[in-house]
């Protein structure tokens, strides 16, 4: 069901704001490329569940590529150059995310993108993530952009306060979204992840999120 969904949509835009869309199926030529990469990254620097600065585990498991790493703990959220778990600097960031992000930027009208961090999230059925603002970088001026991979999930894209309305948005397998400009500081999320299986990913749902972070 979601699969024909997904494939009809391949190509196609949908906006969901002034300065942030979703391009379908942008990421899918670069899958290939894209999977030996992560594991690399993920045996150099394996995937993990931080806490936060309320003490709570994020449920979400997640590694980092690139000159800084977005990492949380006890004394909050922060981009480190070190891993926190081995003190080495994190793995550098492949070419092909490199490209892949620097194109899908300036398809979504955000030309020169060259992100220094690229954070990977791993999410397991049940794990969600909920509504924030992404305000840790230095630059606002620098959009998101989000590589999904592997099962579907509801993202969600709110306002610029926590109580506005959010839209709805289904991610699947190889779609980017980008957000920016007006949009940057929109509150977003991800609906708690439903239990279906991913031909190539199996039952997880990889994001990348690359910034410019620094
Ligand atoms: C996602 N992640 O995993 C989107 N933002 O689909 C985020 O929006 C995010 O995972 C800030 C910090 C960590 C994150
Ligand atoms: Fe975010």
């Amino acid at each position: 069901m979601f699969d024909l969904l997904a494939s009809t949509l391949i190509g196609t835009r949908d906006s969901l704001g002034e300065q942030a869309c979703v391009l379908r199926g942008f990421a899918l030529p670069y899958v290939p490329e894209l999977l030996p990469e992560i594991e690399h990254i993920a045996s150099a620097a394996p995937l993990r569940n931080m806490v936060t600065a309320g003490g709570h585990t994020i449920s979400v498991a997640l590694t980092n590529c690139g000159a800084l790493g977005w990492t949380s703990d006890r004394r909050g959220y922060r981009y480190a150059a070190h891993d926190p778990a081995t003190g080495l600097a994190w793995p550098a960031m492949p070419a092909v995310f490199l490209r892949l992000a620097s194109l899908a930027a300036a398809a979504a009208g955000f030309d020169n993108f060259q992100p220094d961090a690229c954070l990977i999230n791993r999410y397991l059925p049940g794990n969600r993530l909920s509504l924030h603002q992404d305000k840790n970088e230095k630059d606002f001026r620098e959009p998101i952009v989000s590589v999904s991979l592997g099962i579907p999930a509801m993202f969600l894209f709110g306002g610029h306060q926590r109580s506005d309305k959010t839209q709805r948005i289904p991610l699947f397998h190889g779609d980017v979204a980008v957000w920016g400009g007006a949009d940057r500081m929109r509150y977003h999320g991800v609906m708690p992840l439903k239990e279906e299986n991913h031909p190539l990913l199996g039952v997880r749902r990889i994001n990348m999120t690359f910034r410019k972070a620094g």
